[in-house]
């Protein structure tokens, strides 16, 4: 099994960047766990208390279970991928099922800060986009998607997700092999990639 660890912080394009690899390559070949799935489960407090969390540090991800899946993939196993509500702030209770790939692509803000992880990767990738940018397109998704407001957003923005950004995922680009300019849909870079998965497979 080939694994890929795609990092970057909010609003890079990870997912978009994902989804191209995925459309261009044979299905069932390649497989997806998202970060944003092993959020810390936070039944145990209010949502009053949930919307306080800190979602852009490490610590409110669960790598213990994301770690354990991904071994257990890697031993030819299924697993079952939390399903998180990025508008309840928790775990919906969920789960979807999913199965062993020849490639598997982990995606997420915080996956290379976790040396257990990074040592899982065969590739690291981070994908870069300008801060204005990710701030606009983070804006518009959180909106649209996510049942946020600009006052909510632009908050979260000023309080937490700039300075872990700046402490916790900024950095993480020293340990990547590829870093994909992303400020505009990037085709050579995606092409790139699909070249060294269509190689491995
Ligand atoms: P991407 N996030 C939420 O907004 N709510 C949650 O319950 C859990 C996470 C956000 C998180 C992070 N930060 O910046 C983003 N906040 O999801 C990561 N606040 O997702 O990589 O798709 O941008
Ligand atoms: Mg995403």
């Amino acid at each position: 099994m080939l694994i890929i660890g795609i990092a970057g912080g909010t609003g890079c394009g990870k997912t978009t960047v994902v989804d191209q690899i995925l459309n261009e390559l044979p299905e069932g070949e390649v497989g997806v766990i998202s970060q944003d799935s092993y959020y810390k489960d936070t039944s145990h407090l209010s949502y009053d208390e949930r919307v306080k969390i800190n979602f852009d540090h490490p610590r409110s991800i669960d790598f213990d279970l994301l770690a354990k899946h991904l071994k257990e993939l890697k031993n030819n196993k299924p697993i079952h991928q939390p399903v998180y509500s990025f508008v309840k702030h928790n775990r919906t209770g969920d789960t979807i099922l999913t199965h062993p790939r020849k490639v598997m692509i982990v995606e997420g803000i915080l996956i290379l800060t976790n040396p257990e992880l990074r040592d899982m990767f065969d590739i690291k990738i981070f994908v870069h986009a300008d801060t204005d940018e990710r701030l606009i397109r983070r804006l518009k998704r959180d909106i649209s998607e996510r049942g946020r407001d600009l006052d909510e957003v632009l908050g979260r923005y000023q309080t937490t997700l700039k300075p872990m950004h700046d402490q916790f995922i900024e950095p993480m680009k020293e340990y990547a092999d590829i870093i994909i300019p992303n400020n505009k849909y990037n085709t050579v870079a995606v092409d790139i990639v699909k070249t060294i998965i269509n190689d491995k497979l």
